[in-house]
């Protein structure tokens, strides 16, 4: 019996959620319900879309993300952990740490009262993994497809050590004009600017962009709205358990050296990454567990 097929006889739920081979061969959990539809990659149980009924997409994927096995995929939501950026020391490690290339393991499935689904993957831990991180840990995540998502990342520290973490769901959200949206809710938060040599400053009044955009916003917990007027909608960034948020868009010149951003994607996307990065990463004591959690919801404008 293939992979799919036993994923399909543990954890299908019939005419709800479904395992295929999706592009690149990857396995995808397919979802459809009374209130929504997505899909997510087994591969960094890396969400690849959602879309509300009678709603437009509400997260963005290029449309020339490459789907290759251990490579990253450009859109959605990828998973970052145990490290936000770079690594602090050693550079050669991969960026945004390194469970979002691997194959992660189905846990749960069903379905919940509202009619939403539920869908529960765990990272597995290998020989390959513990080169970049030698702690005995547990990663989860849980999502809950509805009218509203909500995903919870839970990392359980299973050693006898405190380990400090830094990580995000650094979330691509579909936007009609990058040009003419605003995200609300970050006015006044000290940030680091990404683009000027890591200098921190504050916001002013609501994110606008003209221009290629990196910022980590640091000890914020409040919720971020995206206006979109082009789709006339607005997208509400809920978050527990994260101290930062990340704004990116690479903007046109950027995108243009990116193999994977789709000519002019960058016009329809802006990532609003719940995180905890920076100053704001994350320790754990021994045998305590750790929730990043995240509720995205479309409200009219
Ligand atoms: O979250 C913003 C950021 O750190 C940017 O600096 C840019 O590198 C982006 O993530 C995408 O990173 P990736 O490794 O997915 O290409």
């Amino acid at each position: 019996m293939t992979e799919l097929a036993v994923l399909n006889e543990r954890f299908g739920i019939q005419d709800q959620l479904t395992f295929s081979e999706g592009s690149g061969g990857l396995a995808v959990v397919e979802i459809a319900n009374s209130l929504a539809v997505a899909t997510v990659a087994l591969q960094g149980a890396h969400l690849l879309s959602w879309t509300p009924h009678d709603e437009q997409p509400v997260i963005w994927l290029s449309r020339d993300a490459g789907f290759e096995a251990g490579q990253s995929i450009r859109g959605g939501v990828p998973v970052c952990w145990p490290w936000f950026g770079p690594h602090a020391t050693h550079p050669s490690y991969p960026a945004h740490g390194f469970v979002r290339t691997i194959p992660w393991q189905v846990s749960d499935t069903k379905t919940l009262d509202d009619g939403a689904t539920f869908v529960a993957f765990r990272m597995i831990q290998t020989d390959a993994t513990d080169v970049f991180w030698p702690h005995r840990s547990e990663l989860e995540l849980a999502m809950k497809v509805g009218a509203t998502l909500d995903l919870d990342l839970i990392t359980r520290n299973t050693g006898a050590e405190a380990i400090t973490i830094g990580d995000a769901l650094h979330t691509y959200f579909a936007v009609r004009d990058i040009r003419h949206i605003a995200v609300e809710g970050l006015e006044g938060c000290r940030y680091i600017d990404k683009l000027d040599s890591d200098k921190r400053k504050q916001q002013s009044g609501p994110v606008m962009f003209n221009a290629e955009t990196d910022r980590i916003y640091l000890d914020t917990a409040t919720d971020c709205l995206i206006n979109d007027p082009g789709l006339q909608r607005r997208i509400r960034i809920g978050k527990r358990g994260s101290r930062s948020t990340v704004v990116w868009n690479p903007w046109r010149v950027k995108a243009e050296r990116m193999a994977d951003m789709g000519k002019n994607g960058y016009l329809n996307m802006v990532c609003v990454e719940s995180t905890n990065a920076a100053d704001d990463v994350v320790t754990i004591a021994a045998g305590d567990e750790h929730h990043l959690r995240v509720s995205y919801q479309v409200e009219p404008l």
